[in-house]
């Protein structure tokens, strides 16, 4: 019998139903096959892929293999789940504020990420596209992971210690448009391209001998190196600026180290869309990355008055090829070895593989069927090692271990698995470059990830194909639909879908990591609180700045003090310091009726500043349900208007 059918399910517990039940408990199985899901039924077939998790204690004991970090998108942060068991495990805020993960920028450290350093503008939308994980030797190494914002000029670093943004970083010269972003093989350097040309400072279209309309165009493009030091902080290299915007980009490894390659799909300098498809094809970029930083030691760079350190470079001074990709590429990627850069024709069948020891080759022997703006083009015949036709909107690349690509699909909603040529055939004995698996995907994918299948040693075993749309697979949650992860064995061909997750709009690209390079180095308390721990909590006036100073200590379950009063009008720097130890029990500073909730972490130390413009009494509480008593775990902040204030109402805590 069907679940939909089981009377407790509908609810109807008649007297009746009631007294089949209790029939049903005393012949044993027989009746209580009714009342099971018909998915646990069915995992004891033959054949069919286990679910690892068929009880919850197998995942209390933490067994999942990997992380997904997934980019949120309009989400501003990261969303992260297990697999395979496909749990959601919680979100990273990092350029919009999020209080529910304690992101909040009334915390003054928060509130200088999200300034803009030119304008001054607490910047609080943002679109996360494409995290990259810190590798070393071209693997992932579990220390960082570098996202972008593709609304603003900025990156960001998120530390896997604390799965909280460690640093944000705005990139000089652009409004942002900021699309493919990609970390070196040992996270020295990064790379962030600007996908929506740009109208540069005057002293930047004048370095590059173009002419730039604010109206008609056409307008330039530009990449941002940032350099990586080995604390992880991200400092702004260089730029270089070109006749064309960028999209997506791998820094090269292996057989492609020293080399960044990317797309664009407006060889056009078209603005608006219609004519951004007007040649039949637009080109993949191949930079040296050497040349890049010979041009700015010979001193041949600007710099402009809003970042005076930060070298632009023309990528006429720069060693630069281009070969062409057929209508309007995307995804740009790398094979395990570094030997083959695949990209495909997004409005087009065709997949591209570009063989880059003959693409070296080619350069080498001068293969070049012309030049656009002085860069020379290679023959597509010199660099190629297959060009396939394989279907419909081919969008993203990733790679497993046993040498198939996996080429994502949007307009055919499926995945394509294709072997590679050598020096893979040894693993899979295939011909190279023809089908031999299709995934099909519900619905419309658009990134897919292989757990490490952009670096030098990809763990393969699954596909996570990220689907823009879901259509009718899960229940009605309004107009705007959540998205679809769907999660793919891929040991056995063909491969077996084995569970989808709705997450929220819209992921962009995302990535997994073994759970073993991670979880060890989480942390579960801080220790800031340790050295501001001989200090009492205490309440200072200063007349001169109008300012109230609350050192303040948070302990399960009081706040100390828990009452205070401020003359109104005049600032209140709160300094929250945790003295818990003990994992998992946070605390907070809510306050009524003021825009202001700070989550405190064990053992954390937060300042919190506001000004105290409302007069009365405003109780702050705790925001975790820390202990049972939480809700008592509360005090006021007394504001007394401006004209009843005298200096005999200052709090005086005894000592
Ligand atoms: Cu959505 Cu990588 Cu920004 Cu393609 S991008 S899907
Ligand atoms: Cu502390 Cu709730
Ligand atoms: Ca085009």
């Amino acid at each position: 019998m069907a679940l939909k059918s089981s009377p407790l399910v509908q609810g109807v517990l008649t007297p009746k139903v009631v007294g089949a039940l209790l029939v049903g408990l005393l012949l044993g199985t027989l009746v209580f096959g009714v009342v099971l899901p018909s998915s646990a039924r069915g995992a004891a077939s033959s054949g069919a892929y286990q679910r690892p998790y068929p009880l919850p204690h197998q995942y209390w004991a933490r067994t999942d293999e990997f992380y997904v970090f997934a980019s949120g998108g309009q989400q501003g942060g990261l969303y992260v789940y297990g697999v395979p068991s496909m749990k959601y495990l919680s979100e990273i805020p990092i350029f919009n504020p999020d209080q529910a993960w304690g992101w909040t920028p009334e915390e003054p450290k928060v509130r200088k990420m999200l300034t803009n350093p030119w304008t001054e503008e607490v910047v609080t939308r943002g679109d996360t596209h494409h995290p990259s994980l810190s590798r070393t030797n071209g693997v992932y190494d579990g220390r960082w992971l570098f996202i972008n914002d593709k609304l603003h000029p900025r990156i960001a670093r998120v530390d896997l210690d604390t799965f909280r943004t460690g640093q944000i970083l705005w990139l000089p010269n652009g409004n942002g448009g900021d699309h493919g972003l990609s970390v070196s093989p040992n996270s020295d350097l990064l790379v962030q391209n600007f996908e929506h040309e740009q109208v540069p400072d005057p002293a930047i279209t004048q370095h590059l001998g173009l002419t730039v309309d604010l109206l008609k165009g056409p307008y330039v493009g530009a990449f941002s190196g940032v350099n990586i030091a080995s604390d992880g902080a991200m400092s702004n290299a260089w730029q270089v600026w070109g006749p064309w915007g960028f999209d997506m980009v791998r820094i090269g490894w292996g057989k492609s180290d020293g080399w960044i390659v990317s797309t664009s799909y407006n060889t056009e300098r078209a603005l608006s869309a219609v004519p951004m498809f007007a040649r039949d094809h637009d080109y993949a970029f191949f930079w040296n990355i050497a040349s890049i930083r010979k041009a700015v030691a010979d001193g041949k760079y600007v710099t402009t008055k809003q970042a005076p350190d930060v070298p632009v470079v023309s990528w006429k001074d720069v060693e630069v090829y281009v070969t062409p990709i057929p209508l309007n590429p995307h995804g740009i990627d790398i094979s395990p070895t570094g030997k083959y850069v695949m990209t495909s024709g997004k409005a087009t069948t065709l997949v591209v593989a570009i063989d880059f020891e003959k693409t070296l080759e080619a350069i080498q022997n001068k293969r070049f069927i012309g030049d656009d703006f002085g860069i020379p083009i290679l023959d597509p015949d010199a660099v190629r090692a297959a060009t396939m036709d394989l279907g419909m909107g081919p969008t993203h690349i990733e790679f497993d271990n046993q040498g198939y690509a996996y080429v994502g699909f949007f307009v055919d909603s499926d995945i394509k698995k294709v072997p590679l040529g050598e020096p893979y055939t040894r693993l899979h004995n295939k011909e190279p470059w023809k089908v031999v698996d299709v995934l099909p995907a519900h619905f419309s994918v658009g990134h897919l990830l292989v757990p490490g299948g952009d670096t030098a040693q990809p763990y393969g075993k699954y596909v996570i194909s990220m689907n823009k749309l879901t259509k009718d697979t899960f229940l009605p949650h309004g107009p705007l639909e959540s998205e679809n992860h769907e999660l793919y064995n891929i040991e056995q061909v063909p491969a077996q879908l084995i569970d989808q997750m709705p997450l929220g709009p819209e992921t962009h690209y995302s990535q997994a990591i073994p759970a073993s390079l991670v979880a060890p180095r989480v942390k579960t308390t801080y220790t800031e609180a340790r050295a501001v721990a001989a200090e009492k909590p205490r309440v200072e006036y200063d007349y001169a700045a109008r300012e109230v100073r609350v050192h303040m200590t948070v302990v399960r379950s009081f706040f100390t003090p828990d009452a205070f009063t401020v003359p109104e009008g005049w600032k209140v720097k709160t300094r929250l310091v945790s003295q818990e130890t003990a994992m998992d029990i946070s605390h907070g500073f809510a306050l009524d009726g003021y825009n202001l909730s700070v989550s405190l972490d064990p053992g954390e130390v937060k300042d919190v500043e506001w000004v105290a413009d409302k007069p009365g009494v405003h109780w702050f509480y705790c925001i975790w349900f820390c202990s049972e008593l939480h809700m008592e775990m509360r005090g006021r902040a007394i504001v007394v208007p401006q004209a009843d204030w005298t200096p005999d109402k200052e709090t005086h805590l005894a000592s």
